[in-house]
């Protein structure tokens, strides 16, 4: 009679926060081959010949481009990668990141 079972009265909300992306963004310069920049955002990027073309072109016409958002060390990491790719080349190629809005 007295053992009445009841429901909880709170809930508990959980709050997930998706991460902030960043992006990571192609810097024209003048000494850099074309191919060459498009060969290492297929490589590093895993875009297709027209994408990595579409980006190339792009940043040599308005002198920077987005690649791609990734997470924070994601980003970090690959425009790292890809700037050194260039570099061992002894090419200027410069890769940067910044956070999206
Ligand atoms: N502007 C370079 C050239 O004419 C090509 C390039 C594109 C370099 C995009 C860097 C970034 N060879």
């Amino acid at each position: 009679m007295n053992d009445t079972v009841t429901k909880p009265k709170t809930r508990t909300k959980i709050k997930v926060e998706r991460p902030k992306l960043h992006k990571v963004i192609l810097i024209n310069d003048d000494y850099t081959p074309r191919e060459f920049v498009t060969m290492i955002l297929k490589a590093e990027f895993r875009m297709t010949e027209d994408q990595a073309y579409k980006v190339m072109i792009t940043a040599h016409k308005l002198g920077a481009c987005v690649v791609a958002v990734f997470t924070k060390d994601v980003a970090e990491t690959k425009a790292t990668r890809a700037t050194d790719a260039g570099r061992a080349k002894g090419y200027p190629l410069l890769f940067t990141t910044e956070p999206e809005e």
